[in-house]
């Protein structure tokens, strides 16, 4: 893990937020998969195991003005914003308690208050919407930033540079935040991207970027501290390339027959988690009595909001012509 001289350092009081937070998103990712396997949910899923550091980093420096809007694997990136997981849980269960009573499911959980605008399954669409949040905080002159969340994949839409260049014309309040976990689906980077790195492509949006290793808080750190001082001055958007990799494949089920030999191994030895928790305690900013309890909080916090989740009613048939016109349909 780098902690070069001159660039913002994360004291520990952040470091251990930072660890809460990819804690909070593993202990829920475990108890997602557990769920499904026991066929208690029913939903395609698709794990971030891996990818932790990115949002955990990312979400320490936001609050609850703060916007995010993410894709399918983004769950990660509410759960590190500290979004409240009892309404996570009844959402993605299709449960009336759910964030959007139990119609928007996995795919398009929302959560407002704690500044989950959007979540898409349409690949690229993350970024336009996030420039359009950006472009209402620039006008009501308010210092709120926007996180636009994407993958590798993504970076070869349409949507993604036109949203580059929109917001770097604008210089819009958001920034793009790219986890290349080196597939789109089954498709390695190298087979789908014309350049070696995505963040080269910032250059033609008038736009700072940066390829960063995505599994080292304080590199991450350093540059999203960067980024958010950026748009936060008003001085427009920064676009991060964070490496990183996905352990359970693209969705749940996944054979990743289609990896080389050995890179999802290899991948492993590199768990951000174990080693970032390796970190702390060598280096004094907490002893594994605090970790430890600290875990146990989050267990306990994340069976709570299960239980809540499937105790929770299924809508009725009636919700279907609720919340899809400004006035109720008739039957
Ligand atoms: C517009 C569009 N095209 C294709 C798809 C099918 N699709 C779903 S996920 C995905 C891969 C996207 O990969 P990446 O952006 O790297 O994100 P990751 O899944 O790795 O997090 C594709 C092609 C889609 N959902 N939307
Ligand atoms: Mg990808």
């Amino acid at each position: 893990m780098s902690e070069a001289s001159n660039a913002p350092q994360p004291d520990t009081k952040a470091l251990v937020d930072i660890y809460r937070r990819m804690v909070r998103i593993e202990r829920n990712d475990d108890a997602i998969l557990s769920t499904i396997r026991k066929g208690r949910l029913q939903m395609p899923y698709y794990s971030a195991r891996g990818q932790e550091v990115i949002p955990a980093t990312v979400s320490h420096f936001l609050t609850d003005e703060d916007q995010i809007c993410t894709i399918y694997r983004g769950i990660q990136d509410m759960v590190a914003k500290d979004m409240p997981l009892k309404p996570l849980w009844a959402e993605i269960a299709g449960r009336v308690d759910g964030t959007c009573k139990g119609k928007g499911g996995p795919m398009h959980l929302t959560h407002p208050e704690t500044g989950v605008m959007v979540t898409t399954g349409i690949v690229g669409s993350s970024m336009p919407i996030a420039n359009g949040l950006a472009w209402a905080a620039q006008l009501d002159g308010s210092k709120r930033v926007v996180i636009a969340y994407f993958g590798d994949g993504a970076s070869n839409i349409g949507a993604f540079h036109e949203a580059m260049n929109l917001a770097g014309l604008w210089k819009l309040p958001v920034i793009f935040v790219c986890p290349n976990n080196r597939y789109a689906e089954h498709t390695s980077f190298e087979k789908g991207t014309a350049v070696d790195k995505i963040s080269k492509r910032a250059v033609g949006y008038g736009m700072p970027g940066f390829t960063i290793d995505g599994n080292d808080p304080f590199e991450m750190y350093a540059h999203v501290a960067t980024a958010i001082d950026r748009a936060r001055a008003g001085e427009g958007p920064t676009l991060l390339e964070c490496n990183t990799f996905r352990f359970m494949g693209h969705v749940l089920g996944d054979d990743m027959k289609y990896m080389p030999e050995g890179e999802l191994a290899k991948a492993k030895e590199n768990d951000p988690l174990p080693a970032f928790r390796q970190k702390l305690l060598d280096d004094g900013h907490a002893t594994e009595a605090q970790l430890e309890e600290m875990t146990q909080q989050i267990e306990q916090e994340v069976a709570a909001a299960r239980e809540f989740g499937m105790a929770s009613e299924v809508p009725s048939a009636d919700e279907l012509r609720r919340d899809v016109f400004e006035q109720e349909m008739s039957a």
